[in-house]
C-alpha cells in the first residue's frame, strides 16, 4: 500500500462498530433465551472469530446484509460441547471472556488462536478463574493457548484485579453468573465498563460503585435489541489525522463515547486539539456522538496513571500526534502495550523511527520529541491492526510517499479502512 503526503484531508465519515461492544452483544445474545437482534455489528475479522466459536457451541447466528446479526440465543444452560477447536483468531478479547465463560459450563473445551494470541498472557483471567474452581490447563504453566477447559461448578469470589483490564473483568463477570454466591471484583482504575452496561441490559445483577463490581446470579438473561456505534477507537486515526494535517475538517458521525474509551478526547484536546463533541444521545446505555476536529497547533503533554486504560489502544496514533506537537511527550504507566497484538511499545518506537521522528522506548512507555520533519518510510504492520494504520497517518505528514508492508491486518478491527482515507484525502 502506497501512502501519499496529504495537503488536506476535508470530510464527513462514519466509521464500522464498536469491536468491544460488538464482540459483547454476541456473547451475552447466545446465553440469553431468545432473538437477539444486532445493528451496526462489526464485521471485522475479530468479532466473526466471535461468531464462529457460537456457531460451534451450537447457537444459530444468521449474518445479514448493512451490518445485522441475529443471534438465537439459548440461554444461560444452551451451549453445546464444541466437535471442534474454538479458534478465536487474533482475537484477545475473544480468547479471553471465552474462558470465562466456558469454565463454568457442563462440557470441556479447547481454545486456541493464531500465533500472536499463542503469547498474549491468559494467567491473569486463569488465575482468578481458578479461585472460583475452574479447571483449565494450558502451555507454559497454564499460561497461554492452546488451553483445556473442562467446565466445573464454580464458586464466586471477592476479587482484586492486579491490571486494568476489561477482559478480565469480564471473564470473571462471566464466570459469576454461574457461579455459588455473589462476585465482587475491584479494579486499580477503571477499565471499559461495556460488560457491566450491557449485562445488565440483558437482565445481569450487576452493581457499580466506583471500582467495585458486583455481580449476583440471576436465573435467565432476556435477548435485546442492541445498535452498536462507530468505534472511538477507529474514530482515533481520523481525530488524530484531522487535527495534524493543515487546513483540515473532519466529521466522524456516530461515535461511542463512553467515558471509559474518551481518554483519546481528553489528551488531544490539552495538548490543544479543536475537538468538538455535538448531537450526544443514548443508545442501549452507552452515550454515542458526533465528532468533528479541525487542524490544530499541538503540544506535548505527560501521559500517566488512571488515563490510561482510557486510552490504551489508542496510544499508537497518540504517539502520532505527538510526534507532529511541538515539545516532548512522555507516556508512562503504559506497561500493558507490550502484550497486544505486538509488542506496541516496540513497534511505534521502530516504525516512527523510520519516518525520522525522535522517540525514545521506556520500560512502561516512550518518550516523544515533536516537531522534527516527517519523512517517507517503508513501514511494517507486524500484522498489528493498529500499527497498520497508525503508519497510514503518520505517513499523511510525510515529505515523500511512504509504503506499508502488512496492510490485510486493518481487517480485524475496521474494515474499509483505507477507502474511508481515500474519502477525505485532497
Ligand atoms: O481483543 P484484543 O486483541 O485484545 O484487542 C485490543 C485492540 O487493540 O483492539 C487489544 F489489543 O483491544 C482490547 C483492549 O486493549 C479490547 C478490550 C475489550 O474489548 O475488553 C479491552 C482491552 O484489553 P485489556 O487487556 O485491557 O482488557
Amino acid at each position: 500500500m502506497i501512502i501519499h503526503p496529504s495537503k488536506f484531508l476535508k470530510g464527513e465519515i462514519t466509521v464500522p462498530g464498536d469491536k468491544s461492544i460488538s464482540h459483547r452483544a454476541v456473547i451475552f445474545g447466545a446465553i440469553a433465551n431468545g432473538l437477539t437482534e444486532v445493528d451496526g455489528f462489526l464485521m471485522g475479522e475479530d468479532c466473526l472469530s466471535t461468531i464462529e466459536c457460537f456457531r460451534k457451541l451450537g447457537i444459530s447466528i444468521e449474518v445479514r446484509p448493512d451490518n445485522k446479526v441475529y443471534v438465537y440465543g439459548k440461554g444461560l444452560y444452551g451451549l453445546k460441547a464444541p466437535d471442534d477447536i474454538l479458534y478465536t483468531g487474533n482475537s484477545g478479547t475473544t480468547t479471553r471472556l471465552l474462558l470465562g465463560l466456558m469454565a463454568g459450563q457442563s462440557f470441556a473445551s479447547i481454545i486456541d488462536g493464531d500465533a500472536s494470541i499463542r503469547k498474549r498472557p491468559m494467567k491473569r483471567v486463569i488465575t482468578p478463574l481458578k479461585r472460583m474452581g475452574a479447571d483449565i490447563s494450558g502451555q507454559d504453566h497454564d499460561n497461554l493457548a492452546p488451553l483445556t477447559v473442562k467446565g466445573q461448578l464454580l464458586q464466586g469470589i471477592n476479587y482484586k484485579l492486579p491490571i486494568a483490564s476489561a477482559q478480565v473483568k469480564s471473564a470473571l463477570l462471566l464466570a459469576s453468573l454461574y457461579a455459588d454466591g455473589d462476585t465482587l471484583l475491584t479494579e486499580p482504575e477503571k477499565s471499559r465498563d461495556h460488560s457491566e452496561l450491557m449485562l445488565n441490559c440483558f437482565g445481569a445483577n450487576i452493581r457499580v460503585n466506583n471500582l467495585d463490581i458486583h455481580s449476583s446470579p440471576v436465573s435467565e438473561l432476556y435477548p435485546q435489541h442492541i445498535t452498536v456505534p462507530g468505534d472511538i477507537s477507529s474514530a482515533a486515526y481520523f481525530i488524530v489525522a484531522g487535527l495534524i494535517v493543515p487546513n483540515s475538517e473532519i466529521t466522524i458521525k456516530n461515535v461511542g463515547i463512553n467515558p471509559t474509551r474518551t481518554g483519546i478526547i481528553d489528551v488531544l484536546t490539552s495538548m490543544g486539539g479543536k475537538i468538538n463533541v455535538s448531537n450526544i444521545r443514548v443508545l442501549n446505555n452507552e452515550p454515542v456522538a458526533d465528532i468533528t476536529v479541525t487542524s490544530s497547533s499541538l503540544t506535548g503533554t505527560t501521559i500517566e496513571g488512571a488515563i490510561i486504560p482510557r486510552l490504551i489502544d489508542e496510544i499508537p496514533v497518540i504517539a502520532v500526534a505527538a510526534a507532529a506537537a511541538s515539545g516532548t511527550t512522555v507516556i508512562k504507566d503504559a506497561q500493558e502495550l507490550k502484550v497486544k497484538e505486538s509488542n506496541r511499545i516496540q513497534t511505534v518506537v521502530m516504525e516512527l523511527s523510520k519516518a525520522g521522528v525522535d522517540i525514545q522506548e521506556t520500560d512502561d512507555g516512550m518518550i516523544i520529541k515533536g516537531g522534527k520533519p516527517i519523512t517517507g518510510a517503508h513501514f511494517e504492520s507486524y500484522n498489528d491492526h493498529r500499527i497498520a494504520m497508525s503508519t497510514a497517518i503518520i505517513a499523511l505528514m510525510a515529505g515523500s510517499n511512504s509504503t506499508i508492508n502488512g496492510i490485510d491486518a486493518v481487517n480485524i478491527s475496521f474494515p474499509g479502512f483505507f477507502e474511508t482515507l481515500k474519502s477525505l484525502h485532497k
